[in-house]
């Protein structure tokens, strides 16, 4: 593969990622995220959040797990940790799933629903998304940018067979700056509007923007945007950003939620998170257990399915 390219010294990028407050209204995120494929919503958790989720999760993010990357080696840096199954290890994040800005987004932009049409008839369907990956990313000291990419390209997505449309996305990416992100340390490189672009325009590095923010803002984007995890030059600073990824629930998701998650977890989670696992069946043939759905009776199906 071709070296990366680095950014000159004196690179200010030409373009900015628009902000909005957690406060403001949802088809007003929505229209931003619809014209530049990303938004960054300020203040979506507190410092007593953020807080939290580090205790919950710090057994898992000593730096020996570095370089434990499975699928993602030479995807992710050698100096980066990643902490997955991330709503199985902190009660702060399940919670931040059924956030108001995060369910407004995913209703609208990942929630099927209409009729399909069968001899005679037009069956009703209704299928909520899922949560693909949880994973908190924490880039160490060292580490050079990732390659720029489109997260879609795990569900192979092409994007010059159909006009693009907001809510037939494959995948939304919610990235939560758990430190203050700066383009020093790592803020995630992305590229505004390329949501639009066909296949065969692959971006130059002038067209890169960094997603700097205040701990706890989030840069919640389509799937189908450029971006990267970006270089960390400050050294002794970690860049922490977790992320939560959502998939239309008619995709399989990245990470096998029903092994992810500790099922001691799963029987006290909220329904919603449990649909968001994959746990209730939508209203159509999909993630049944002896053909129905699942949430009707679910400690009697978790007992079934560990004997
Ligand atoms: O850590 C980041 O800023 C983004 C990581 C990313 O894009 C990825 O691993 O796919
Ligand atoms: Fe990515």
């Amino acid at each position: 593969m071709a070296e990366l390219e680095d950014f000159p010294p004196d690179y200010i990028p030409s373009t900015h990622i628009t902000q909005v407050s957690v406060t403001d209204p949802i088809p007003d995120i929505l229209s931003v995220i619809d014209r530049d494929g990303g938004v960054i919503v300020n203040g979506l958790l507190s410092t007593e959040e953020l807080a939290s989720i580090e205790r919950e999760i710090e057994n898992n993010t000593n730096a020996n797990r570095e370089g434990d990357h499975g699928y993602f080696t030479g995807i992710v840096p050698p100096e980066t940790v990643l902490v997955g199954g991330l709503v199985g290890k902190s009660d702060t994040l399940a919670r931040v799933c059924e956030h108001p800005v995060l369910e407004g987004v995913r209703k609208e932009i990942l929630t099927d629903h209409g009729t399909r049409r069968i001899e005679g008839s037009d069956l009703p369907y209704h299928i909520d998304p899922l949560l693909s990956i949880s994973v908190s990313f924490r880039i160490g000291y060292g580490a050079q940018r990732q390659r720029l990419h489109r997260d879609d390209g795990t569900h192979l997505i092409e994007h010059e067979s159909k006009p693009y449309r907001l809510n037939q996305t494959a995948q939304l990416g919610c990235l939560i700056a758990g430190v203050e992100t700066t383009r020093a340390n790592g803020a995630t490189m992305f590229v505004p509007g390329s949501h639009r672009w066909d296949d065969k325009r692959e971006p130059k590095l002038d067209e890169v923007t960094f997603a700097e923010m205040k701990p706890g803002s989030a840069l919640i984007f389509l799937a189908s945007c450029w971006h990267g995890a970006g270089t960390n030059q400050v050294p002794g600073a970690t860049r922490i950003v977790h992320g939560l990824f959502f998939v239309r629930g008619t995709m399989r998701t990245q990470e096998n939620q029903f092994l992810a998650i500790p099922r001691s977890k799963v029987l006290n989670m909220s329904p919603n998170m449990l649909n968001l696992l994959g746990y209730r069946q939508p209203t159509a043939a999909l993630g049944m257990v002896e053909n129905t759905d699942p949430m009707l009776n679910l400690p009697a199906v978790l007992k079934a399915a560990n004997r």
